[in-house]
Parts: structure tokens; C-alpha cells; sequence
């Protein structure tokens, strides 16, 4: 009975305990957007956290941070090396390390509490920690290695390794490693991280990415080996369509050096250099385009295991090679992610064995299978059947994509590549297996590791299918640099098919990390005279830049991530760079005008054979070149003021008015109708504010009725689809968006899914009506740049977005605008403040919206149609409830301010 008692004052004590702890409390600690990172090189880490709170209204009014080398001591308050003190500010994303200079190699730990303005003190949070790299190249003590000099064409995969002793008790073990190619590294034969094709792709001898591993965990006592293998990659590899290999050099090397600490406070560095061993192993060739093969029958046993003999390996050879250019990393490498099973086994017409896995995805097949020694099975990747039902890889060009694996017999085998990746939905397997069970295949897809944030659903199943293609688009190019294509033998960092892309992906998942990297390449392959390269890494030559459209990502990418994420610095970074694209096309510009320079203009728009009654869907390049000229000065002068740079801002503004004019003059008839009469052309002037105030209304009219003079179908391309379903908003036009989102017929966005596509296709009409492909030189079926819809579909069908004022969803925007008999559209996305939600239905003559504003944020709701209608919050009359700002009307809808929290709003809908 007493037992029993204590039982329920504990059970209530917890009771009460969790529900102060609830109240408020401080969780998602990131140091520069992750979450215990090792090996940054941020001078001064920006720390963000999210506030959990069980009320309302809720505001972080003061923090605290403090910082320790010791996580054990830190929770106790000692061995703090810098605390910020009580702060009262209502920061709570990117606030600033502020403590002495930070040391290399170390792990620093911190935490943070906050106070609220309803007068609650959250305790401490849970630790965190980041991990510095090696801050100075002086540091690196390891040297480079290498095969001997004989061994530097493409051929088998070489294979290093070194015995070691680790004596003591071990405090840490980090693993700082690079190379020239891709590697893999083991210590005592287990695999070293998660992650593939590291060191990821840069423009290696301008800027070369390492990483830092833990490792602890894998060392023990006594003799260990460390061990790694080197592929091709980008380095030296097939890259680009014109079948080059050894872009950055013909020879494979590696840069390791592995720093253990012991508890007694000794230190122990195993580096890189001549007295480690090599030889050659299984994998025979692997390349990124062409796929692998692999002979188990030359697998090297335990090599990565102390007790191994190498007394028949060579002596690596050391290499000079620039250790300047090493940078950390700070983009997530790509892992593996989802598996797929074999939907169905196909007998093709033609009699090929070919597994279906159901979704076009990018990665690689996993198999465990046996056979006996020096037989084979070559697995041959394609992302579509042909009409007939056949194995279809024509439009690959020349990128193989086959995988060939020779048993070693006397078992189950089990392999996956390593250092390829395919982009396939079908494989056709040849070699030497009787019969296929397809149990025994797995296709696992790879990409960037990149966290989901964002997730959009409707009442419609095609537009799910859009959004799922979508993702899929992203997923299958976001492989450490935002690829155009995953297939064919290109699978370049396009710069236009980024910038038009780019505020989808950041509502699809965390891109962040992913695009401070690229950003950073773009910059440091940026023309001296400002010029950009098409692609990045630009692996094409100086002449391939300075594309309108594409150049632009250096203004676009950077003002949207401050947009989406509220990320002053990467403003502050790429500044230099932004005013040289926009200084590059004032010096190619005359009397303010841009029409100079080779352009791609409105890439793969709709070619209707309609020229002769004069409304054809093509756009003068000029005319979009100065279109983007304005928009990337109009972006330069919006981070100038962020900056503070006041004569820059009033240069460029100045600048922009000369633009403006200058286009008008050209390119506009005094009445209005401009030179090109396509959709691209209008939604340009529109969404650019290119023209007065009085020709928009009539400009609107000429896009709508262009629109409907195709049936209501799209006719833009690359530059122009993005804006156009907004630019139709923005001017009252939703509905006529509505008529072009939910267009079945090509071309449209859901053309290709009624025609089951599982991803978004480069080309309105990859699968013609009649199942015919499109031209075998260019027809990708995973290019996610048409699916930049989702922005429009996450921000207006949905209605989430966040304010421009506060960005990064301080203050969040909740203004769905539904249409188009969509009965339900839901749009979730975890910001850096928390989750945010606008999810809409019309059930019973109702209008029914959940928004969630996380804490420390609030948000601005529009009720579309809800001017003159009762409407109640959680069955509660709206002006009832305290907490809402001012209720207004605006046109047909109510407009009001919130603070955090979860809400319900209902009314009679009249729309
Ligand atoms: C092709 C692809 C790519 C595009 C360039 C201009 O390589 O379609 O996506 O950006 O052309």
C-alpha cells in the first residue's frame, strides 16, 4: 500500500515536472545549420535553436549561451569558455560564437537557455557540441600519396593501408582525409561514415573540400589498420558530353591524417605518407557515367585489418600537391536513402530480362546473390521503356551506365558499386544467371543528405503525383552540386536550372548546407570579368559564360537563401560576386541596354508549329536578357541596403532606373504591346516590374488571353515557367493559374504525369502522345527545373511563405488562395523557428484552415473570401479571442496578425 503510494506522489511529481518542463524549453540546437558538426571552419559558429512552448503568443525576450570544452563540466557550469551572459534579444537563429579565438581539432559543447515575455525561464538545453578542423594549412603534417608513377591511367582502383599502434586510454580519434578522386576509407575493415563519393566535387585545384570522421569508437588497443580505396570521380573520370576524362590530373592521390588524444593528454598523429602500403583490388574500372566492374575473385580478404599480410603491396609514393586549397566541408556528402524492391520482372518483346523498381530514381542496385567463380551479371540501367515495351538507354548518349559484378562462387555475394551512380528506373540484366529472383535486387537511391522540411498534399492525386516528382527531380540532383541531369553523360551544376529551381528545394528539404557550398564554387569560378560559367564546377572552358538566366544564379541563389533562411551572410559572402555578374553586363551593355552575347533564352520552351498566325511562343533573348539584368540589379540593390552599403544601394538604384528605361524604350510600344508577344515575355515584364504601373493591366490581358488563345495550356520554357503561375496571382489572376496547374494535356506539368512519370522530364514532351521519345541528344527524364511549380503551389496554393521583411520565417505569411475545385491543400514546413503549417479544406460549405506559427515567430493571416463572414478560431468567435492583431478587411478577404501557436479557423465559405 505504502509502496503503492509513493508510486503515485512520484508519478504525479513527474506529471508536474514535465508539464513546467513543457511550458517552455529550447531544443533543435544547430551550429551553422547542423547538428553537432565536426570539422568546421567558421571562425565564429552562428548557433541557432527552436523554442518549444505550450502557449501562444510566444516570444524569446532574453538567452544565454555557454560554451565548453568538456560536456560533463559544461552541464555543471565549469570549464565554460565563453558565456554570452544574459542577453535580451529575441535572437534565436545565427547567433554568434563570441568567445577567444577558437583552436583547431577541438569539439566544443554548448548549450542554451531563454527566457519568454510570459515570463518563463527554460531550463538549459541539452548539449550540442561542434568540431573545429584544421584551421591552418600548416597543420596538415600528412603528405600526399599516391600509386607509383606507372599507375596513373584509368584502371583498377588502387587500395592503401597502414598498421599503427594506439596505446592508452582514448579521449577522441578524428579522421581528417581528402583526395584526388573519390575514396572510401576503413579502419580495422569497418567502413568510415556514411557517406559517398567524398571528397564530393569542387573546382579541385581552386578549392578542395575534406572531411573529419570520429572514429573513437573504431580504434582499440594495440596494433590497428587504416585503410582506404581511390576511384575516378569527377577528378579524372569521364566528365562532360565530349567523352573527356582526367579533367583536374590523370593521377589518383590521398590526404590522411588521423589525430588520436589520450586521456593522459598525449597525442598520437598517424599521417599519410611513403611507409604506407598499396596495391590494386576487386573494382576493375568505375566511373561515374560508365558504372563499374568488379571481380570478387580479386577481393584483397581482411586488407584493412592489422593482421593482414602485405608483404607482396608497394610502397605508396609521395606527391607534392597544394595543400592551400583545402577548405572543410560544410555541405552534407551524398548517403544512401530510400530502398525499392522489384515491382515486377519484365519479358521485353524483344526478350531482355529487365527489373522494374517503379520509380525512376537515382543510386545504385544492391544484390546478394550466388554463382560459381568467373561467371557474371551485368546490370544495364535505363529510365524508361521504349513504345514497344523494350529496354530503352538511347538517350544516354554516351554514358554507359552498366554495372558488371564476377562471382568469386562458394556463396552468397553481396555488392553495390562504389564510386558510380546511376539514374534508372529499369535494368536489364545479362551474364550468366539461369533465373532471376527478384528478392534478391534492391535499388537504393543516393543523394545529397539533405534533411525533408517541406511537404505539400492536395485533394488532387495528380498534383501529389506532381509534388512526388518533384522531390524525386530533387533528390536524383542534388548529388553535392545541383545537377540538370542524372543519366546521360553531362550531369553538370547548370546554373540556370539552379536559380529556377531553387526556392522549391528549399521547401522540400534543407538546402542550406547544399547551396553555401555551391554558391561558394560559383564565386570561385566566376570569370574575371564577372562573367559566370553555364556550369559549375565549370568544366566547359571560359567561353561557355555569361548566359542570361543562368549568370543570374549569382544574385538569385543568394538573396533567396536569404529569403528562405534568413542568412545575412551568405549575403555578405557572395557580395563581391553578385556585383560582378551585374557589373559583367554593364560592361557588356550599351547605353544601359543588354543585347549583346551569346544566351540560351527560353530553354526547351513549347515549339508549336504556329508562326504563321503570329502568336508563337518565342521570346527575343535580348528582350530577357535585359529582363534579368534588371531583376539581378534589383537583387544587388536589395542586399546593398541588408548590408548597409548606402552608395552602392543608390549606384545601383540609379543603375536599375536606366535598366528599366532602356528596356522600355526597345523593347515596348508606347501602348504597350511589346516585341515578343509570348507568355515568357509578359510574365518577365510583369514579375520584374519592368513596366509603369498602367501598362500592367493591360499587359496581364495580353498574357491571359495568349494563354487561352493555346487552350489554356503553358508555352514558356526555363525562364519564363517559374513566374508564371505567381505573376498570375500577384495580378488577380489565380484562376487562370488554376486552369494551367491542372492542364492535362501537353504542355503542361501534368502531361508527363498522366503519361507516368515518377519525376519531372527536361522537356514538356519527352514521351510524345503517341509514345514516340523526343531526340535522342537531349531528352532527360529526371531534370527538376519545371518543377519549380511546387514554390508557387507551397507559397499560394498552400499559401505558406515568409514575410520578405523578416525572412527566413520570423514573421510567416498564411494567404492560401484556393481555386480550381481543389477541395483540400496542405502545405508543412520546418523552419529554422519551428514547424509552420497552412493546411486548407472546404468541407460542408466551409472553409476550414490549421496554421501552425512556431514559437518565436508570429505570422500574418489572409482568409480568402472571409470580408464579410462570421468566422471562429477553435469554434470561438473570432473577435473574441485576445491575441490577434487588427482585423481588416482587403477586397474579398480578412486580413490579421498572430502570434505562435496552433489554430483552427472555420467560416461559410463564399469565394
Ligand atoms: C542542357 C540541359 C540543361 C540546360 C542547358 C542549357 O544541357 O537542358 O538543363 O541548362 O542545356
Amino acid at each position: 500500500m505504502r509502496n503503492y503510494h509513493i508510486g503515485i506522489v512520484l508519478f504525479c511529481t513527474i506529471l508536474n515536472l514535465s508539464a513546467v518542463a513543457q511550458q517552455l524549453s529550447v531544443n533543435g540546437l544547430r551550429t551553422e545549420y547542423r547538428s553537432n558538426p565536426m570539422g568546421i571552419d567558421a571562425a565564429e559558429p552562428r548557433l541557432s535553436w527552436k523554442i518549444i512552448s505550450s502557449r501562444r503568443n510566444t516570444m524569446q525576450t532574453a538567452y544565454q549561451i555557454r560554451v565548453g570544452t568538456d560536456s560533463a563540466g559544461l552541464s555543471a557550469g565549469k570549464a565554460v569558455v565563453w558565456d554570452s551572459g544574459n542577453q535580451k534579444s529575441d535572437a534565436s537563429v545565427f547567433v554568434r560564437y563570441g568567445g577567444a579565438l577558437l583552436k583547431s581539432g577541438t569539439r566544443y559543447f554548448w548549450q542554451v537557455r531563454i527566457k519568454d515575455n510570459h515570463g518563463n525561464s527554460a531550463a538549459w538545453s541539452t548539449v550540442n557540441s561542434w568540431h573545429t578542423g584544421l584551421l591552418r594549412p600548416a597543420e596538415w603534417t600528412a603528405q600526399w600519396i599516391s600509386t607509383s608513377s606507372a599507375d596513373t591511367v584509368a584502371g583498377p582502383s588502387p587500395i592503401f593501408r597502414k598498421v599503427f599502434a594506439s596505446e592508452g586510454k582514448v579521449k577522441s580519434a578524428v579522421l581528417y582525409i581528402t583526395a584526388h578522386g573519390l575514396y572510401e576509407a576503413q579502419l580495422n575493415g569497418k567502413r568510415i561514415g556514411n557517406d559517398h563519393l567524398a571528397p564530393g566535387w569542387t573546382s579541385y585545384h581552386k578549392r578542395l573540400l575534406y572531411q573529419s570522421y570520429e572514429v573513437t569508437s573504431l580504434l582499440k588497443e594495440g596494433q590497428n589498420a587504416i585503410g582506404f580505396t581511390l576511384g575516378d570521380g569527377w577528378y579524372r573520370g569521364y566528365l562532360a558530353f565530349d567523352r573527356r576524362r582526367d579533367f583536374y590530373g590523370k593521377r589518383l592521390s590521398a590526404l590522411v591524417q588521423l589525430v588520436i588524444e589520450y586521456t593522459n593528454g598525449t597525442k598520437k598523429t598517424v599521417n599519410s605518407d611513403g611507409s604506407w602500403k598499396y596495391n590494386t583490388g576487386p573494382i576493375l574500372r568505375s566511373d561515374l557515367y560508365n558504372g563499374e566492374i568488379y571481380d570478387a575473385r580479386l577481393e584483397k580478404g581482411d586488407w584493412a585489418t592489422a593482421n593482414y599480410n602485405d608483404t607482396n603491396w608497394k610502397n605508396a609514393t609521395t606527391i607534392q600537391a597544394d595543400k592551400e586549397v583545402l577548405e572543410s566541408s560544410i555541405s552534407p556528402l551524398a548517403t544512401k536513402h530510400e530502398q525499392f524492391s522489384v515491382l515486377k520482372v519484365i519479358t521485353t518483346p524483344k526478350g531482355e530480362t529487365v527489373l522494374d523498381f517503379g520509380q525512376n530514381l537515382v543510386g545504385w542496385v544492391s544484390f546478394k546473390l550466388s554463382a560459381k567463380a568467373g561467371s557474371y551479371i551485368q546490370l544495364e540501367h535505363g529510365e524508361v521503356l521504349d513504345k514497344a515495351g523494350n529496354f530503352y538507354d538511347a538517350n544516354l548518349r554516351h554514358a554507359k551506365q552498366h554495372v558488371k559484378y564476377i562471382f568469386k562462387g562458394g556463396g552468397l555475394e553481396s555488392y553495390e558499386p562504389h564510386f558510380t551512380y546511376q539514374g534508372f528506373r529499369y535494368v536489364k540484366i545479362t551474364g550468366d544467371l539461369a533465373k532471376i529472383d527478384p528478392s534478391s535486387f534492391k535499388a537504393i537511391a543516393v543523394y545529397s543528405n539533405m534533411d525533408p522540411t517541406g511537404t505539400f498534399n492536395t485533394s488532387n492525386p495528380l498534383l501529389n503525383q506532381l509534388q512526388h516528382n518533384i522531390q524525386w527531380g530533387q533528390k536524383g540532383n542534388f548529388m553535392d552540386v545541383p545537377t540538370d541531369c542524372p543519366q546521360r553523360d553531362e550531369r553538370l551544376g547548370w546554373t540556370g536550372d539552379a536559380q529556377v529551381f531553387f526556392r522549391t528545394a528549399a521547401f522540400n528539404m534543407d538546402v542550406a548546407g547544399f547551396f553555401t557550398k555551391w554558391m561558394k564554387d560559383v564565386a570561385s569560378d566566376q570569370l574575371s570579368n564577372g562573367s559566370i560559367p553555364f556550369v559549375i564546377p565549370n568544366v566547359l572552358g571560359s567561353n561557355d559564360a555569361g548566359s542570361t538566366g543562368w549568370g543570374d544564379v549569382a544574385t538569385i541563389i543568394p538573396w533567396n537563401m536569404y529569403i528562405a533562411y534568413g542568412d545575412k551572410e551568405i549575403l555578405a559572402t557572395q557580395y563581391p560576386s553578385m556585383k560582378g555578374w551585374v557589373d559583367f553586363m554593364t560592361s557588356k551593355s550599351k547605353d544601359d541596354l543588354w543585347n549583346t552575347g551569346f544566351h540560351f533564352g527560353d530553354w526547351l520552351f513549347y515549339r508549336p508549329n504556329d508562326d504563321n498566325d503570329g502568336r508563337s511562343a518565342i521570346t527575343d533573348k535580348y528582350l530577357i536578357a535585359q529582363a534579368f539584368y534588371a531583376h539581378s540589379t534589383q537583387l544587388l540593390v536589395n542586399t546593398a541596403r541588408v548590408l548597409g552599403k548606402k552608395s552602392e544601394e543608390e549606384k545601383y538604384t540609379e543603375l536599375l532606373d536606366r535598366i528599366k528605361k532602356a528596356f522600355l524604350k526597345e523593347y515596348i510600344t508606347p501602348n504597350g504591346r511589346m516585341v515578343s508577344g509570348s507568355q515568357t515575355a509578359y510574365v518577365l515584364a510583369l514579375n520584374f516590374d519592368m513596366l509603369p504601373e498602367n501598362l500592367r493591366p493591360q499587359a496581364v490581358d495580353f498574357l491571359v488571353r495568349n494563354i487561352e488563345s493555346y487552350g489554356n495550356h503553358l508555352t514558356t520554357g526555363f525562364l519564363g515557367t517559374p513566374y508564371l503561375c505567381h505573376v498570375l496571382s500577384r495580378f488577380g489572376r489565380t484562376d487562370v493559374a488554376y486552369r494551367l496547374l491542372l492542364q492535362e494535356t501537353y504542355p503542361s506539368w501534368l502531361y508527363p504525369v498522366k503519361m507516368g512519370a515518377t519525376t519531372i522530364w527536361e522537356r514538356w514532351d519527352g514521351i510524345k502522345q503517341d509514345g514516340s521519345f523526343q531526340t535522342t541528344d537531349m531528352n532527360s527524364f529526371n531534370h527538376y527545373a519545371y518543377g519549380a511549380i511546387g514554390d508557387w503551389m507551397y507559397r499560394v496554393m498552400a499559401g505558406l511563405d515568409t514575410d520578405e521583411s523578416a525572412p527566413g520565417y520570423k514573421k510567416i505569411t498564411v494567404a492560401p488562395q484556393p481555386g480550381g475545385n481543389i477541395s483540400h491543400a496542405a502545405a508543412e514546413l520546418e523552419t529554422l523557428y519551428g514547424l509552420a503549417v497552412s493546411d486548407w479544406k472546404i468541407e460542408n460549405g466551409f472553409f476550414k484552415l490549421k496554421v501552425v506559427i512556431p514559437a518565436n515567430a508570429s505570422g500574418q493571416i489572409r482568409l480568402p473570401g472571409a470580408a464579410n463572414a462570421s468566422v471562429t478560431e477553435g469554434g470561438i468567435a473570432l473577435n473574441a479571442i485576445k491575441g490577434f492583431g487588427k482585423i481588416v478587411t482587403s477586397g474579398k478577404d480578412m486580413e490579421f496578425s498572430v502570434g505562435s501557436g496552433t489554430y483552427q479557423f472555420e467560416y461559410p465559405i463564399k469565394l
